[in-house]
């Protein structure tokens, strides 16, 4: 059983044990429709307690019958028998309540929460809209205004939100199913709301769905369910209940079968797989109780903000007082940035700078459970760094090196206990972004690698494991884009084009925008370094646009002209001039939008293969994550390999061998139709 009946006197307490997150799987809503049976036929109830048992409320539909032919009884119909059942209902509700769940709790006749709760309709992050009328009772509660930035853009909202907007009728501080029998049994008292489902939907004004057309559409990019979540609610603003209720369920059965859906589900599994490989099962993680981070600029100051934000006290090592101190200084401007933008109260960001200790003095890492290096990016600084650390700090600590092009076997080479050494390659800001490449060497202890993506977890971000090899995932693919975007410029193509092209992909900016935002100098400066070691890096036009000192927005121009204090690209003629002298030798062609995304996105999956090959990546899913989340890969296209397999693999390669001929790409690699995928989600063709 998943659902069990209790009472408290005239009141039933109805509780769905269903772990791990009480997703509404057929049983459960079995379960919860044969109780609402029970407890209408049962005079001595007077009002109904729902709530949960375990780590939250009912985290929404269970996404692994997604696959599956619905069974009964559907989850609208559910939602309408606990709505117009004879006693009310109250939704107690822990965690989350999301989806489904959140549905569910919207037919109840009202909802309290503890303070920690949050509710929300997520669909949108899965492809599809809420199916069971959460799009037609949601408005009835709170108006259509809210109602559609709930479910635009599927963000949860805190408790106190929640109850400050009319989506919870009260926050209970203490025991929730104390309260929640409290609660009923003073409601039964006085007259009962209406059911949602004979409210009427708050007038908007005339301007209202045209205006928020356009602002749904603009965020959503070429993601279909926003702009159809907003059809659903304008549908129950402007329909009766049931013929909106049609409307909503029409629209979710269409888009639950789409390949914007797959692709997201395929994330969201995807995602939640990361931070437990199955290579490590079973391998115990070190425990992280303190950290210390060496060198406290871009990189170490958003590296310590990370730690702090997850509660680890941290050591800020720089190489002198002045240094330590603008480290300091750049981590208290992360901590007021996040004030301004409302993520932390003034109290927090004082909490969390006063945990940050700044110092020259390696011996107070003595007793440091982790110790990440983000100093300068040379080999012998980095080198220096970890021979002092692997004399001062203990055997067992976990030393890490968070360079993005170094050997890590180089770094670490000599130090004592290599074992305890790996690679965490953050992503910058590191305090923001989700993606984090853990890259072991030939000596890192299994104990070791577990303790990096337990870190990932308590920071909240997603591990990739990554071999050692010059960029490792993330970067070397990106090579490979920077360096066909250039190969388009020599063929004919504009930057503008280009970057259209990619943003219509769905990327938030194109290749040359976005190395015009990040300085076109550490690309140089990498550059330089390949050269160094013999190989010969293509990328001629932006070695000459280095040479002129055109490093980006900061400069005042990159591949684009900046108006002085306007970030908006402009054309520029010396740009198009250096292209042309460039592109003397190469044969000019007209280029279209599908074949500018061909010709960069291709052969990133053919090098996204040479590196699945090498088992530089385990899996084609890290990928996958790697693009999304380190790159802004579209998510709804499920990542780079997802993309791949959608188009077909057959295709590309012959889409290739195409690009090869003209000069433009290199041909597939060996072994392309064999990226090894475990996949447990059925493949559905992708679009483009
Ligand atoms: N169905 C099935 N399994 C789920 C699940 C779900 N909805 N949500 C989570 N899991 C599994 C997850 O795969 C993992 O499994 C474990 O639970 C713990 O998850 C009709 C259409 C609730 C905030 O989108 O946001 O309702 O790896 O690691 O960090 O309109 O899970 O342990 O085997 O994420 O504590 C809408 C998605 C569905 C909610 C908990 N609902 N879930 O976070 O744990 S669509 C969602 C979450 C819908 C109706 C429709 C989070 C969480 P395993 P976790 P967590
Ligand atoms: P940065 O120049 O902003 O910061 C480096 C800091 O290290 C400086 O504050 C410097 O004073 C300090 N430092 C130098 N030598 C030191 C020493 N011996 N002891 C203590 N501190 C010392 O550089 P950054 O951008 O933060 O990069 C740091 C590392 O992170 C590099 O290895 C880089 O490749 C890597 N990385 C950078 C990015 C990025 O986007 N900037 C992304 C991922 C990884």
């Amino acid at each position: 059983m998943t659902v069990t009946i209790e009472r408290n006197g005239d009141i039933a307490i109805v509780t769905i044990d269903n772990p791990p997150v009480n997703a509404l799987s057929q049983a459960v809503r079995q379960d919860l429709w044969n109780a609402a049976e029970t407890l209408d036929a049962d005079p001595s109830v007077r009002a109904v307690v729902l709530i949960c048992d375990g780590r939250t409320f009912i985290a929404g539909a269970d996404v692994n019958e997604f696959g599956k032919p619905p069974m009964p009884p559907h989850l609208p119909d559910l939602v309408a028998r606990i709505e117009t059942a004879a006693k009310p209902w109250v939704a107690a509700i822990h965690g989350s309540a999301l989806g489904g769940g959140f549905e569910v709790a919207l037919g109840c006749r009202f909802r309290i929460a503890v303070p920690s709760a949050s509710v929300g309709l997520p669909e949108v992050r899965l492809g599809i809209v809420p199916g069971a009328g959460g799009t037609v009772r949601l408005p009835r509660l709170i108006g259509p205004a809210l109602a559609t930035e709930m479910v635009t853009t599927g963000t949860p909202v805190a408790a106190q939100k929640a109850r400050s907007q009319g989506l919870i009728d009260a926050v209970v501080e203490g025991d929730l199913e104390k309260g929640a029998i409290d609660f009923a049994r003073s409601a039964i008292d006085q007259s009962l709301p209406l059911p949602l489902r004979q409210r009427g939907v708050p007038a908007v004004d005339a301007t209202f769905w045209e205006t928020t057309s356009k602002a749904v559409a603009t965020r959503a990019r070429r993601e279909d369910a926003p702009l159809r979540a907003l059809a659903c609610v304008r549908k129950a603003a402007e329909a009766d209940f049931e013929t909106a209720m049609a409307f909503e369920r029409q629209t979710f059965l269409e888009l639950r079968g789409s390949p914007q859906a797959a692709a997201l589900r395929h994330v969201f599994f995807t995602e939640r797989a990361a931070p437990r490989p199955p290579e490590l099962a079973g391998v115990e993680p070190r425990k992280i109780r303190s950290a210390a981070v060496i060198g406290g600029g871009t990189m170490g100051a958003g590296i310590a903000a990370a730690l702090r934000d997850a509660g680890l006290p941290v050591t800020l090592v720089e190489r002198d007082e002045a240094a330590v101190e603008r480290g300091l200084s750049n981590l208290r401007s992360i901590f007021e940035g996040s004030l301004k933008r409302g993520k932390i109260s003034p109290d927090v960001a004082a909490e969390r700078l006063a945990g940050v200790t700044g110092t020259t003095d390696y011996s107070q890492l003595s007793a440091t459970d982790l110790v990440i290096e983000a100093v300068f990016e040379d080999l012998d600084v980095k080198r220096e760094v970890f021979s002092r650390l692997s004399t001062v700090c203990r055997a067992d600590a976990v030393l890490a090196t968070n360079t993005s092009y170094l050997n890590p076997e180089q770094i670490a080479a000599g130090i004592r206990h290599p074992e305890r050494f790996l690679g965490l390659h953050f992503f910058s800001p590191a305090h923001v972004m989700k993606l984090l490449e853990i890259v072991p060497t030939a000596h890192t202890a299994p104990a070791t690698l577990a303790t990096g993506f337990a870190l990932a977890r308590m920071l909240n971000k997603i591990p990739v494991r990554a071999g050692i090899c010059d960029g490792f995932i993330g970067n070397r693919i990106l090579k490979v884009t920077r360096a066909q975007a250039e190969r388009l410029l020599l063929a004919g193509a504009t930057p503008q084009a280009v970057d259209a092209a990619m943003r219509s992909f769905g990327l938030p900016m194109g290749p040359f925008e976005a190395q015009d935002l990040g300085g076109l100098d550490i690309a140089a400066f990498q550059r330089k370094a390949a050269r160094a070691r013999g190989e010969t890096p293509f990328a001629p036009i932006a070695e000459r646009l280095c040479a002129l000192e055109r490093f980006g927005q900061k400069s005042g121009g990159g591949w684009y002209d900046y108006a002085k204090g306007d970030r908006t690209p402009r054309h520029s003629d010396i740009v198009a001039d250096i292209i042309a002298g460039e592109a003397r030798e190469t044969p000019q062609r007209e280029w279209d939008e599908a074949s500018i995304i061909d010709c960069i996105v291709l052969p990133m999956v053919n090098e996204a293969t040479k590196i699945l090959n090498e088992k530089v990546a385990l899996r084609a899913e890290d990928i996958d994550l790697v693009e999304i989340h380190g790159y802004g890969f579209p998510r709804w296209r499920g990542g780079l390999m997802h993309y791949a397999e959608g188009r077909g693999l057959a295709e590309i390669a012959a889409r290739l061998d195409e690009f090869a001929a003209n000069g433009l790409a290199e041909p597939p690699c060996n072994h392309f139709e064999n990226i090894g995928r475990e996949r447990e989600i059925p493949l559905e063709k992708g679009s483009n």
